[in-house]
C-alpha cells in the first residue's frame, strides 16, 4: 500500500478534516509540516503553484483539496466507508461546509480576541505578517463583517443542532460520512476560539457530536521533513493510472493551468494528462521533485488553454 504523505500544519481546519478521516479509518500516515504563511517553496516543488493547505502526497502523486484527497483516501482504504451509499447527498453537504460554514465560521472565530487564542497569543509582528499574507490570498472574496457571520453561523448550527436531535449519532444517521468531518472541522476551529467558543454551548447535541468526531482522532503518524518528501517523490516508480475521457473539453497534452476558482487561486501550469468529471491531472517537472502529477477536483477548478 503507499505511504500516504500529509503536507499540513497543526492549526489548519482543513488538515483537520483529513487527520481525523485517517483517525476514522484508522490509518498510518507520515505527516510534513508547511508553513502557515508564503513562502513556501517546499509545498510549491511539489504542487506547482499551489499553495493551500493540505495537500496529500503519495509517492510522486499530489492531489490539492480535501475534497478529492478524501476521495482518494477512501479509494485506497475503504473501510469504514467515507461516502456511504445512503447518504448520496452528504457530499453536497460537505461542499456547503467546507465553503458557506467555513466561510462564515472565519470571520467570526477570528475576531481579535479569537485570533489571539488560535495563534497562541502571538506578538505583533507575527499577527501582521498572517494579516498580511491573507489578504491577497482572499482578495476576490466579500467578507462577512463579524456581525453578519455571528448571526449566520447561529442559524446554521441551530440547523445541525436540529438534524441531532432525533439522538442520532452521526449527521446522516448512525455512520458518520464526509458531511460529518466536512462540518467537524469548522467547529474544532470555532472551540479554539478563546470566549468565541461559548456559541457551541447554545447547542447540546452538536457538542456531543462534535466530541464523537474529534474522539476518532488522528490515526498513527510518523514525521517527515520537507526536503525527504520531495525526495520521495523524485525517487518514486511511476505514477497513479490516468485518462483524459473524451468529450470534456480539452485535449491529452494540452498545455494548460489549473486554478481554484474561490480564493488562494494560484495557477499552476503543466501538461494535461487526466480529465474525468471528477479530477483533473497535470504533469509538471521540478527541478527537485522530478515528474510530479498534480491532481485537482474538477469542481470548483479552472482550466485554461495557454497559449
Ligand atoms: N477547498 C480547500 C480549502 C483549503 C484551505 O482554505 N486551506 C486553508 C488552511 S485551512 C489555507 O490554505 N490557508 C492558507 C495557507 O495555508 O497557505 C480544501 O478543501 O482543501
Amino acid at each position: 500500500m503507499p505511504d500516504l504523505i500529509l503536507h499540513h500544519y497543526a492549526n489548519s481546519p482543513f488538515s483537520e478534516k483529513l487527520r481525523l478521516v485517517f483517525g476514522f479509518k484508522g490509518l498510518d500516515w507520515v505527516s510534513v509540516s508547511v508553513p502557515s504563511i508564503m513562502p513556501k517553496p517546499d509545498v510549491l516543488a511539489l504542487t506547482g503553484g499551489y499553495r493551500r493547505t493540505p495537500f496529500l502526497q503519495i509517492g510522486a502523486d499530489v492531489y490539492c483539496d480535501t475534497a478529492l484527497a478524501a476521495r482518494v483516501i477512501d479509494r485506497l482504504h475503504p473501510a469504514p466507508p467515507l461516502f456511504p451509499a445512503d447518504q448520496p447527498l452528504a457530499s453536497l453537504l460537505a461542499q456547503w461546509a467546507d465553503s458557506t460554514l467555513f466561510w462564515t465560521m472565519i470571520p467570526y472565530a477570528m475576531q481579535p480576541a479569537g485570533a489571539m487564542a488560535i495563534l497562541g497569543n502571538p506578538p505583533p509582528e507575527v499577527l501582521k505578517a498572517f494579516a498580511a499574507d491573507r489578504a491577497p490570498f482572499t482578495a476576490g472574496m466579500k467578507r462577512q463583517t463579524p456581525a453578519d457571520a455571528t448571526v449566520a453561523l447561529a442559524s446554521y448550527l441551530g440547523r445541525l443542532e436540529a438534524q441531532l436531535g432525533d439522538e442520532r449519532d452521526f449527521l446522516f444517521g448512525a455512520a458518520p460520512g464526509i458531511a460529518d468531518f466536512s462540518v467537524a472541522h469548522s467547529l474544532w476551529f470555532v472551540r479554539k476560539a478563546g470566549p468565541f467558543a461559548a456559541i457551541l454551548d447554545r447547542y447540546p447535541a452538536l457538542a456531543r457530536w462534535l466530541d464523537r468526531m474529534l474522539a476518532f482522532g488522528h490515526g498513527r503518524r510518523t514525521s517527515l521533513d520537507s526536503a525527504a518528501a520531495i525526495a520521495v517523490a523524485a525517487a518514486a516508480d511511476g505514477h497513479a493510472a490516468v485518462l483524459v475521457e473524451a468529450g470534456l473539453g480539452f485535449a491529452e497534452g494540452a498545455e494548460v493551468t489549473v486554478s481554484a476558482t474561490d480564493y488562494g487561486s494560484d495557477p499552476v501550469a503543466g501538461v494535461l494528462v487526466g480529465l474525468t468529471a471528477d479530477e483533473v491531472v497535470l504533469r509538471r517537472t521540478d527541478e527537485r521533485a522530478g515528474v510530479v502529477h498534480v491532481h485537482f477536483p474538477r469542481i470548483g477548478f479552472q482550466i485554461k488553454e495557454q497559449r
